[in-house]
């Protein structure tokens, strides 16, 4: 493979620094670099292999580390809830967790002094963080709410895991698979909502029928990058559901191979099925699976408009309900995930699960306790199951307050941008507001009905934060992604403009008019 790799391009930075040495060989070096301190670890071990590990390093905030985990189809239990918990107690007022949208969690304000310490505690309670940054395959998704949905397809839990083991080397790390061209993204869906945004992962798997027989479709090299944005294009295969890992495993393999390394920019999967057409890809992966792929199904089976889960909804097991609770941007305290973890213990199964809108739902609540989770302070006060319907929808990126590639400030400006909106004007239906900080698009601003993506703008002479909006974004069936209809906006004229929007577009009424309850 190696070989393969290095005959092919002439080597950028990072291309270098994996030929050099592995990431995943700081696995053995962790209770060295606890001992020495983070000033004093090498700069390209501290600063990126350590992200093979899950662990990045922040300028922003230096010595305070961001641990990324794995959170295959969303889903922990209380009792790993509870571990990643008692990890940010110990930072106090550094200590956050962050749900993202890739239904994961990243932990903020860890110490390398403790990370030995940490990954003991993940193993012991079956957690990972393995492979989660650079060059790898990125968290899993799969519907939220699988194996409970009384509409469900396929439930896609099993499949997601095993495809997860299967790069991870069941979370111990595979070296397989940790020198790809570029970061790399999978998602299992399962459900008739495409609740995974399938249309933006390199490789996503939706349910179709073929012959009476389900199974998926295949779309691939869907991406959105600071340079382009695309949406997947058909593979033209339909595969049965026990054909999913040996697919994925081939597809990785004919990217890791053939992938193109030269440039980091023209890197992910959709720039080798440019150079090759889609049906040489096809045929190489072929040749990787083993066998012939069957054509696509004539029709895949999304086609509902997409949920987000929020509230209180029967599951297919008679008596039993899901609770989606709202948390503003996905931001966790550790007191939050201990109050999650008792939640989950006390009124469902210990089981929680994570959306790709950051927010969280609570399995198994039988009918007779439904009543009594709605009542707890958490919900009550801080999560609800019934928020206002701007903030409902609203998705953040992680912003400039962690991330150094940050133009703007975004999670806490969303947050007192959209309440002081709600005050105002009243919307009687969810408006997908999405924030990203720059043009990496972690924020996914392209699948919003509003999106707003951080940049500099010149005002009264000053540089000052702004953001370019996005339109047209649209998700479930018939899944399209929106584009920059206006570039520019400093951030403090931006509520004039949303008003208007909401007011013209979305039937916002200002709050002053609505007639009063009698
Ligand atoms: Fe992302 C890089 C955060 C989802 C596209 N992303 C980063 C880094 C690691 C940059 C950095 O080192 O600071 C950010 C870490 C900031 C921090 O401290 O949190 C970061 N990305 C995130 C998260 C946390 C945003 C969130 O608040 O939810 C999401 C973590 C998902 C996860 O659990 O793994 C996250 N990032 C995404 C998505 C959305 C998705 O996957 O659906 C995208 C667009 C889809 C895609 O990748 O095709 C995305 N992130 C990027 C890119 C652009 C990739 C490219 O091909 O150019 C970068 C920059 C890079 O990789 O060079 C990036
Ligand atoms: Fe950071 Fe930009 Fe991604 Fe936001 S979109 S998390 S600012 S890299």
């Amino acid at each position: 493979m190696t070989d393969t790799i290095s005959a092919a391009v002439s080597l950028n930075k990072f291309e270098k620094l994996k030929a050099e040495k592995d990431g995943l060989a700081v696995k053995t070096e962790l209770e060295d670099f606890a001992r020495i301190g983070w000033e004093a670890v090498d700069g390209n071990d501290r600063d990126h292999r350590l992200k093979w590990l899950g662990v990045f390093f922040r300028p922003v905030t230096p010595g305070k580390f961001m641990m990324r985990m794995r959170m295959p189809n969303g889903i922990l239990t209380s009792g790993q809830m509870r571990v990643l918990a008692e990890v940010l107690q110990r930072y106090g007022e550094d200590g956050y967790g962050d749900i993202t949208t890739r239904q994961n969690v990243q932990l903020r304000g860890v110490r390398i002094e403790d990370l030995p310490d940490i990954f003991r505690r993940f193993e012991e309670a079956g957690l990972s963080s393995m492979q989660t940054g650079m060059d790898n395959v990125r968290n899993i998704t799969g519907s939220p709410v699988a194996g409970i949905d009384a509409d469900e397809l396929i439930d896609t839990r099993g499949l997601v895991r095993k495809v997860q083991d299967m790069i991870t080397n069941n979370g111990r790390g595979n070296p397989s698979f940790t020198n790809l061209p570029r970061k790399f993204n999978i998602a299992i869906a399962g459900c008739r909502d495409n609740s995974v945004h399938a249309e933006i992962n390199d490789i996503a798997f939706i349910p179709a029928y073929k012959n009476r027989t389900l199974g998926f479709n295949v779309v691939v090299g869907g991406f959105f990058s600071a340079k382009r944005c695309e949406a997947a294009v058909p593979l033209n295969a339909w595969v049965d559901a026990r054909d999913v890992v040996a697919l994925c495993e081939a597809i990785l393999i004919v990217y890791r191979n053939h992938g193109l390394r030269a440039n980091r920019q023209k890197s992910r999967l959709m720039w080798l099925i440019d150079e090759w057409g889609i049906e040489k890809f096809r045929q190489e992966v072929e040749q990787e699976f083993g066998g012939v792929l069957q054509t696509a199904a004539p029709k895949d089976e999304f086609l509902w408009d997409k949920r987000d889960h929020i509230g209180i909804h029967a599951q297919k097991q008679p008596g039993l309900n899901y609770v989606g609770l709202h948390v503003p941007v996905g931001r966790l305290f550790a007191q939050d995930m201990f109050d999650l973890a008792r939640i989950a213990d006390v009124y469902g199964s210990g089981e929680i699960r994570l959306t790709v809108e950051q927010n969280v739902i609570i399995p198994n609540v039988p009918d007779s306790r439904v009543a009594a989770l709605t009542r707890e302070p958490l919900v009550q006060t801080r999560f609800s199951i019934q928020p206002e319907n701007l903030a409902r929808a609203l998705v953040s990126c992680t912003g400039a307050q962690f991330c150094n590639f940050a133009l703007i400030e975004t999670k806490n400006r969303a947050v007192a941008l959209i309440n002081e909106i709600e005050t105002e004007l009243q919307c009687s239906r969810p408006v997908r507001i999405h924030w990203t900080g720059c043009p990496n698009s972690c924020g996914q601003p392209q699948v919003a009905d509003i999106g707003l993506m951080g940049t500099k703008v010149r005002k009264d002479g000053k540089t000052v934060e702004g953001v370019d909006l996005y339109r047209g974004g649209t998700v479930g069936k018939n899944a399209h992604l929106g584009t920059c209809v206006q570039k520019g906006i400093p951030c403090e004229d931006l509520k004039p403009i949303l008003q208007e929007i909401l007011v013209q577009e979305f039937g916002a009424k200002p709050r002053s008019r609505l007639p009063t309850a009698m």
